[in-house]
């Protein structure tokens, strides 16, 4: 619960240089006690809500600035509660004078997050709706940005809410049939297993567009491996069409691993180029390009694909299998790169290395099959499933998703098996109260500080 008179305030904007930085305040008072420190034609309190007011924010007789504000009724804000904003021109030192002002007036300064929980906590929004304006505000992509948009209109939550009621109304008419167990016929219960399926089904869809949002959220890290010259970072650099990555003809160029991020089809994809497998059993390894090596390994077990980049013009060679054997830490697509040399490689030849999602051919210096490179880690990592239906989800509501699917899933076989309505009612109502836990129904103070904790002060 908030207290009365918890009036919170703080910065909306970013801290620098700008055309305008915004002062919000929130809590029952608000405009009451702005108008301790604005002047303008009336009062704020007194201007209609939501209309602009020119005015200036006071401090004893003194100008600091001239603003901008508006106020917003109980219900009527982002936060449901009575709140006021306050566009101060750009730059810091303004809003931070007004913000020190609304402090000594009584205000305190919001903690993280503090803006949007006491949206859910007003019941304006809930909670996935909440953790969707997080989505919004990290959109890197197309994809994500709508993703986040349509969990925050409220489609996830509604199709959530379906579930439940769906749920809350199979419950009660399995468990008023418990306590008469002989009079339930065969029938009767392969119609239930009937509903509870449908029920699961509906939530594993929902599933799977949630992990797409998360997928589109995390973005992809694709580690590049291979063997020393055969084009990693020449496939790197095309891949990003920028010459991030050094190029050299000479084996062993890259010691260190490099990160770059870009966006295919919506989706974040940051590309680690690594120093490539070289033989550790040569007679003198350099010891910088063994650490590559060791780095080379770490990374790929940092990544959530691999893509192995052979130079498949020339025949394998020992460091090919070496660095296929690394990669076989994640699932990987195979670069059959200098194309433009003539490809002497043969399927037979890749099968020995190992099993791989796709196989593309590339030729890094014209940017040859290098799109359909891109295309392969986006269907790796989203199937076939389209990035503009994700919705944006937090591990947290994957897997409280995930856990609702199984015991709907399971409450359907102990159904279909007969093993008795009870098992089934106490699996439902278990469900629903992982879809009650998304919603943020019943949500600990513990829960609701781990979420908003990581918004940004003022959000
Ligand atoms: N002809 C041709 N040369 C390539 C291709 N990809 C890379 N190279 C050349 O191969 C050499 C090694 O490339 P580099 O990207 O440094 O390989 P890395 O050691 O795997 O990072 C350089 O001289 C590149 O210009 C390709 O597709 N075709
Ligand atoms: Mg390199």
């Amino acid at each position: 619960m908030i207290p009365p008179g918890d009036i919170i305030a703080a910065a909306a904007t970013a801290w620098g240089e700008a055309a305008i930085a915004v002062v919000r305040l929130t809590g029952g008072g608000s405009a009451a006690l702005a108008d301790s420190l604005f002047r303008g034609a009336r009062p704020l309190s007194r201007e209609p809500a939501r209309r602009m007011a020119l005015g200036y924010i006071m401090d004893g007789d003194a100008a600091v600035d001239q603003v901008l504000a508006v106020r917003f009724e109980r219900g009527a804000s982002y936060t449901g509660e009575e709140s006021v904003e306050i566009q101060c021109h750009g730059g810091v030192y303004a809003a931070r004078r007004c913000l020190e002002l609304l402090k000594s007036r009584g205000a305190r300064l919001a903690l993280p997050g503090e803006f949007t929980k006491r949206a859910f906590l007003s019941g304006r929004i809930d909670l996935a709706q909440a953790e969707a304006v997080l989505g919004v505000v990290r959109a890197r992509g197309d994809a994500e940005l709508v993703s986040s948009g349509r969990s925050l209109q409220g489609e996830l939550s509604l199709g959530l809410k379906k579930i439940s009621s769906s749920l809350t109304a199979l419950r009660a008419e399995i468990e008023a049939r418990i306590d008469f167990p002989d009079d339930v016929g065969d029938e009767e219960y392969s119609s239930y297993a009937g509903r509870v399926s449908e029920i699961s089904e509906k939530t594993a869809s929902l599933l799977s567009r949630c992990r797409v949002g998360l997928t589109l959220a995390n973005g992809v890290r694709v580690a590049i491996a291979g063997r020393p010259n055969a084009g990693k970072s020449s496939l790197l650099n095309a891949m990003l069409e920028s010459d991030r990555a050094i190029v050299t003809d000479i084996p062993g160029t890259t010691r260190d691993t490099l990160d770059a991020a870009m966006i295919h089809r919506g989706m974040s994809i940051t590309l680690v180029d690594t120093a490539g497998m070289r033989d550790a059993g040569r007679a003198r390894p350099d010891p910088i390009e063994s650490m590559g090596v060791e780095r080379s390994r770490a990374a790929i077990r940092g990544a959530d694909f691999c893509v192995l980049v052979l130079d498949a013009s020339a025949p394998l060679e020992r460091e090919d299998f070496e660095a296929a054997r690394a990669a076989a830490a994640r699932p990987t697509v195979l670069a059959m790169n200098k194309r433009d040399l003539g490809i002497v490689l043969s399927d037979a030849d890749t099968k020995e290395l190992g099993n791989f999602m796709a196989a593309v051919e590339t030729s890094a210096p014209s940017g040859y099959g290098v799109n359909e490179l891109k295309d392969a880690l986006f269907e790796a990592a989203l199937g076939s499933a389209s990035p503009y239906d994700g919705m944006m989800a937090t591990e947290r509501m994957v897997s409280a998703l995930g856990s609702a699917r199984n015991c709907a899933e399971e409450a359907a076989r102990a159904l279909e098996e007969y093993r008795g309505a009870d098992i089934a009612g106490s699996l439902l109502s278990e469900a629903a109260e992982h879809i009650a836990s998304l919603l943020g129904e019943d949500a600990s103070e513990e829960l609701l500080d781990a979420i908003f904790g990581s918004f940004c002060i003022g959000k």
